[in-house]
């Protein structure tokens, strides 16, 4: 993997797609982000399992191969690329860091999704991001959305004001930000 520059198929909004490519950035590991179904996405090898995002890197024959799921990836891109290692070298702390990964792997993108696509206003604004994920809510749906990025919701559509948290975990976010 080490001697070539990688390509990193993916998607603004797959958040496995983001966690793939922080790690690229953190690491510094020279990588060029392509866009799912972006012209140079064309013509490349594709996964046995279609999922994103795809790392495209040379197989054990030499020849391209897509490669798909973020956490054996980053193990891999270990042992290919020195420095700046994102695995711990306490083996306690590492396994704590990789229930933490595997628990949000799981669960945070639940919590993104969720945001992504709860309010209907949202949905139209985010659709061409998370595609098929971002689903309309029925308008019986009652309008219920806890203390978090934002304050209590005042009611179906109403403008909430930013909590201060949420200005922080924003802020924070944008300083980590991998958008393309
Ligand atoms: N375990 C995989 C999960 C990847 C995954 O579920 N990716 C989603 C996008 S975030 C996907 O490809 N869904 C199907 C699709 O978008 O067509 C990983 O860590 O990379």
């Amino acid at each position: 993997m080490g001697d070539t520059p990688l390509r990193i198929v993916g998607a603004p909004g797959s958040p496995y797609s983001r966690k793939l490519r922080a790690v690229l950035l953190y690491r510094r590991i020279p990588h060029a982000w392509i866009q799912r179904g972006a012209p140079e996405s064309h013509n490349l090898p594709q996964p046995r399992v279609d999922l994103l995002p795809q790392l495209i890197v040379p197989g054990a024959d030499g020849a391209l191969a897509a490669r798909v799921d973020s956490t054996p990836l980053i193990r891999e891109l270990e042992s290919s690329f020195g420095g700046r290692s994102v695995i711990h070298p306490d083996p306690v702390v590492a396994f704590i860091d990789a229930l933490l990964e595997d628990y949000a792997d799981e669960w945070l993108t639940k919590a993104m999704f969720h945001r992504a696509g709860h309010r209907s206003r949202r949905v139209h604004h985010r659709r061409p991001a998370v595609g098929a994920a971002a689903v309309p809510v029925p308008a019986q749906v009652p309008a219920v959305a806890p203390r978090g990025l934002h304050g209590p919701r005042v009611g179906r559509g109403t403008h909430r004001r930013p909590s201060a948290r949420g200005h922080r975990l924003r802020a924070a976010l944008r300083r980590l930000s991998i958008a393309a």
